[in-house]
């Protein structure tokens, strides 16, 4: 049994990762209709990844005898200025997302709930990861992404991303 904050905090959880998910469908979209498809497939991979997320915690749920509630998921509405300003935004969400998971982390470690807390660490380290991602993505922009052979040459490096579903074991 989980308590029912838990239980309401993952379902704030999931739908903020199915909105993760169409976010970055969103922004994948900008950059395929800007032509810089290597943009567009890491985000494409980035949207895969975070509708896994919101897989993992609905079976957590699952496995812990709590159906989860699918809430509507909002639209995105980010209207891009720049192609930096997309990333700029991804970056801004990651960091949303590892302030929601912590605050998860928080009641949890509050109520004793160390199976809650035990489950969340991959996801603690992973946001890690997604904030260092997307933060170096600005970074590399910066420095390469406003000449054209520069841009070029980061579109394509962007290219090779490729789906790795999480390794997380439930
Ligand atoms: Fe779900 O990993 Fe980022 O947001």
């Amino acid at each position: 049994m989980l308590h029912k904050k838990i239980v309401e905090l993952l379902n704030i959880q999931i739908n903020r990762e199915f909105y993760s998910s169409y976010l970055y469908l969103d922004t994948s979209n900008y950059f395929y209709d800007n032509s810089l498809n290597g943009y567009g497939n890491w985000f494409d991979i980035q949207t895969q990844e975070e509708n896994a997320h919101a897989i993992l915690f609905v079976k957590y749920m699952q496995n812990n005898g709590e159906r989860a509630v699918l809430e509507a998921i909002a639209k995105p509405d980010i209207a891009y200025k720049s192609f930096k300003h997309a990333i700029d935004e991804a970056y801004k969400h990651e960091l949303f997302i590892s302030k929601s998971i912590n605050n998860i982390y928080w009641v949890a470690y509050e109520l004793r709930d160390f199976k809650t807390m035990q489950f969340l660490d991959w996801f603690v380290k992973e946001q890690g990861e997604e904030e260092k991602n997307v933060d170096e993505l600005c970074k590399r922009f910066e420095l390469f992404g406003n000449d054209p052979r520069g841009l070029y040459m980061l579109d394509s490096e962007m290219a090779a991303r490729t789906f790795t579903p999480p390794s997380l074991v439930l």
